[in-house]
C-alpha cells in the first residue's frame, strides 16, 4: 500500500455523536437524513465508496425498548461533509403522518442503527442509534425510549390528536380520547345537503360534498348544485318553445313561430304599419315569412275575420309577369288562384297595365282590389303552420 491518502480507506470511522442526540420528530422535519460526527482519530475519506450502514430497529412503545431487525441491514447514501462529519440518508420515512393514509399499518416510532465505512466494507464498531417518531402521539428519548402521549389516539400505527377525523372516513369516525385512544369513535352524522338544490351529497375529507347529478352543475364558490339552463343552447327544434326547469328542460310544441298567430290553417302576422308591395315583401322576409298565398276560400274567410275592415292589406297575388294573368308572388307556375274580386276588378286596358298588385280591401267587404304596386297599404305575412309529427 503506497503512502498516499488511500491509506485512510483502511480506517473505519467511529461515530462520536449524532445530530440532536439521534432524535427526529417527523412533525418538525422529514427525517430522511442524519448528520453524524466522527472521531478525528478515525477520519472520514472523501470517496465514492464512503457509505452508511443502516439497520432497522423495532420500537415497542409499551415498554420503551427496541429490537434490532438484523435482516434489514443495508447500505445507504453517505455525503462527505468534512473529515469528521458525514450525512447519512435513511430509508424513506416509514412514519407517514396520516394525510395519505392507506390500509397499511403505520408505526409511530422507528429506530435505526448507523455505522460508517470509508471503503464500503469495513464499518466502525460503534453503531449509533437514531429514533424517528411522530410527536403527535409519542414522546421519545434517545435509544428508542418511546412512550405514548396520553390524550392522543394511536390507531393502526398512526397518530391522531383528540378531535381528529379519520381521513379515510371523515364524517363517520373521530379520535375521541374519552371514548378510546386506540380505536375510532363512530359518529352518527346527519348529512348536510342543504346547499345541493335537492341533489344528494356524500362525505369526503372536507365534509359533506354535493353530488350534482345530470342537469345540474357545481358552483365553485359555494360548492352547491345549481340548475343548468339548457335553453341557452337552443336544444328545441322548429318553432318549439324551450322551458327550463330544475334539473331538466322541456320543448313545448308550437304551431307558429314567435310573433305569428295561428289563423285558419296558417300562421300570420297582420302588419301595424304600411308599405308598398315591394317594401311589404321585404318586411315579411325580415320576419321569416312571405306575403300570403291564399289557396282556398275557407282560408280567406278565416283570415279576413282577423283583419280591420277600415284597412287594406297587400297580399302576394300580382300580374307583373303577364298582364291579366294573376299568380302568387312566390309561385312561378300558373295554377288556379283563389280570388274574390271587387266588382270591376281586375282592372283592364291602360289602368290594368299600371295596376299589377292586389290588396284585400277592408272597407269593401275585404274583396280583392287591383292597385299599383307602389300603392301604400298594410300587409300580411305568412308562414305555414308546423304539423305535429
Ligand atoms: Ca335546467
Ligand atoms: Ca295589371
Amino acid at each position: 500500500m503506497s503512502a498516499d491518502c488511500s491509506v485512510n480507506s483502511n480506517i473505519s470511522p467511529e461515530i462520536t455523536e449524532v445530530q440532536n442526540a439521534g432524535l427526529c420528530d417527523v412533525q418538525t422535519r422529514p427525517c430522511l437524513k442524519f448528520r453524524v460526527l466522527v472521531d478525528p482519530a478515525t477520519p472520514v475519506t472523501r470517496s465514492d465508496r464512503l457509505s452508511c450502514r443502516v439497520t432497522k430497529a423495532q420500537i415497542d412503545i409499551s415498554t420503551g425498548t427496541y429490537t434490532i431487525l438484523p435482516a434489514t441491514t443495508g447500505h445507504a447514501v453517505a455525503e462527505f461533509v468534512s473529515f469528521s462529519e458525514v450525512t447519512c440518508h435513511l430509508p424513506r420515512d416509514p412514519i407517514i403522518p396520516p394525510v395519505t393514509i392507506t390500509g397499511t399499518a403505520g408505526t409511530p416510532a422507528q429506530g435505526f442503527l448507523l455505522s460508517i465505512s470509508n471503503d464500503g466494507v469495513k464499518f466502525g464498531k460503534n453503531e449509533s442509534f437514531v429514533t424517528l417518531f411522530d410527536s403527535a402521539c409519542v414522546d421519545c428519548k434517545p435509544f428508542g425510549q418511546c412512550t405514548k402521549k396520553r390524550g392522543t389516539c394511536l390507531i393502526n400505527g398512526y397518530c391522531y390528536e383528540d378531535g381528529d377525523r379519520n381521513p379515510a372516513n371523515w364524517c363517520f369516525e373521530m379520535c375521541d380520547t374519552s371514548f378510546s385512544e386506540s380505536s375510532w369513535k363512530p359518529l352518527n352524522p346527519t348529512p348536510d345537503c342543504s346547499k345541493c338544490s335537492g341533489q344528494p351529497c356524500s362525505c369526503n375529507k372536507n365534509g359533506w360534498r354535493c353530488d350534482c347529478g345530470s342537469g345540474f352543475e357545481r358552483d365553485n364558490m359555494t360548492g352547491g348544485c345549481h340548475d343548468i339552463n339548457e335553453c341557452l343552447s337552443n336544444p328545441c327544434s322548429g318553432y318549439d318553445t324551450c322551458l327550463n326547469s330544475n334539473g331538466s328542460y322541456q320543448c313545448q310544441w308550437r304551431e307558429c313561430p314567435p310573433g305569428y298567430n295561428k289563423i285558419g290553417s296558417g300562421c300570420y302576422v297582420i302588419s301595424s304599419s304600411t308599405a308598398n308591395h315591394q317594401q311589404a315583401i321585404d318586411r315579411c322576409k325580415n320576419l321569416g315569412g312571405v306575403l300570403p298565398t291564399i289557396e282556398r276560400k275557407s282560408e280567406y274567410k278565416a283570415l279576413v275575420t282577423a283583419l280591420d275592415k277600415k284597412k287594406e292589406y297587400h297580399i302576394s297575388v300580382n300580374d307583373m309577369e303577364t298582364e291579366g294573368t294573376f299568380r302568387y308572388g312566390n309561385v312561378t307556375s300558373s295554377g288556379s288562384v283563389f280570388t274574390e274580386w271587387l266588382p270591376g276588378h281586375p282592372l283592364t286596358g291602360s289602368q290594368g297595365d299600371s295596376a299589377d298588385c292586389v290588396v284585400i280591401n277592408g272597407p269593401n267587404a275585404f274583396m280583392y282590389t287591383n292597385v299599383r304596386c307602389d300603392y301604400v297599404a298594410f300587409y300580411i305575412c305568412h308562414v305555414p303552420a308546423q304539423r305535429r309529427q
